[in-house]
């Protein structure tokens, strides 16, 4: 297998920590962020992660490549057996990325303006800091997001969740400054060791997104 990645991409290391889990082996082909040539070539849009399987199958869009890994080597799994499980981690996957993504992406451009629009930013702001108690209340009496076993909804949120713990000093990239400003563990334990716990597992290629500064 082979994956296109960026540097510091979060939805490659929602792949990366997957490929791990199920032992899979990968070659990772860096990619320069502002070259999508190859990436383009390959899969016919420009955005990372793309996985190529030895079979020559290209998946791109992380959720995908998570269902198409899962199809692929289903041991350990990543999605429960039971069919109402299942399309309970689906309807997590889907509020997640439509709907949690939202207002981080919305402050990102919103900062990227001349004039950035400093009460639309706070109120964005603050609707991500009150999702955490939400995912608080999701590790009640567990250790996993969908259960005492890791899972895709681990993957799909761990690489932005990750932010409330901390941002390496090195990090300029403006989303995840966006999610370092807005979340915090302050108020919220169980999302912190949860944090810590995910943050534990390998990475495919050792691809870390990076390394947490300690709290
Ligand atoms: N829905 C896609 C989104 C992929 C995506 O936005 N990838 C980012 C990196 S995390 C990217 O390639 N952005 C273009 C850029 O940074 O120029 C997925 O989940 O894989």
């Amino acid at each position: 297998m082979h994956l296109f990645v960026i540097p510091r991409s979060l939805n490659v290391e929602r792949i990366t920590l997957a490929l791990a889990y199920k032992g899979l082996p990968v070659e990772l082909t860096l990619v320069d962020p502002r070259d999508r040539t190859r990436v383009r070539e390959v899969s016919g849009q420009e955005l990372v992660p793309v996985l190529v399987d030895d079979d020559g199958t290209v998946v791109f869009d992380s959720p995908v490549i998570l269902e198409h890994l899962e199809n692929r080597c289903p041991e350990p799994p990543l999605w429960p057996d039971d069919p109402a499980r299942r399309a309970e981690l689906d309807v997590f996957i889907d509020w997640f990325n439509r709907v949690w993504k939202r207002p981080p992406n919305l402050i990102a451009d919103e900062m990227s303006k001349p004039a950035p629009d400093e009460g639309r930013i706070r109120s964005l702001g603050e609707s991500m800091t009150a999702s955490l108690d939400r995912f608080e209340r999701l590790l009640h009496g567990r250790k996993h997001l969908f259960g005492d076993e890791f899972s895709a909804a681990d993957c799909i949120a761990f690489p932005f969740l990750q932010y409330a713990l901390g941002i390496d000093a090195n990090d300029r990239h403006l989303f995840h400054q966006v999610l370092a400003r807005w979340l915090s563990t302050d108020r919220h334990p169980r999302l912190a060791d949860w944090i810590r716990r995910v943050d534990e597992r390998p990475r495919a290629g050792d691809v870390r997104v990076h390394e947490l500064a300690s709290d």
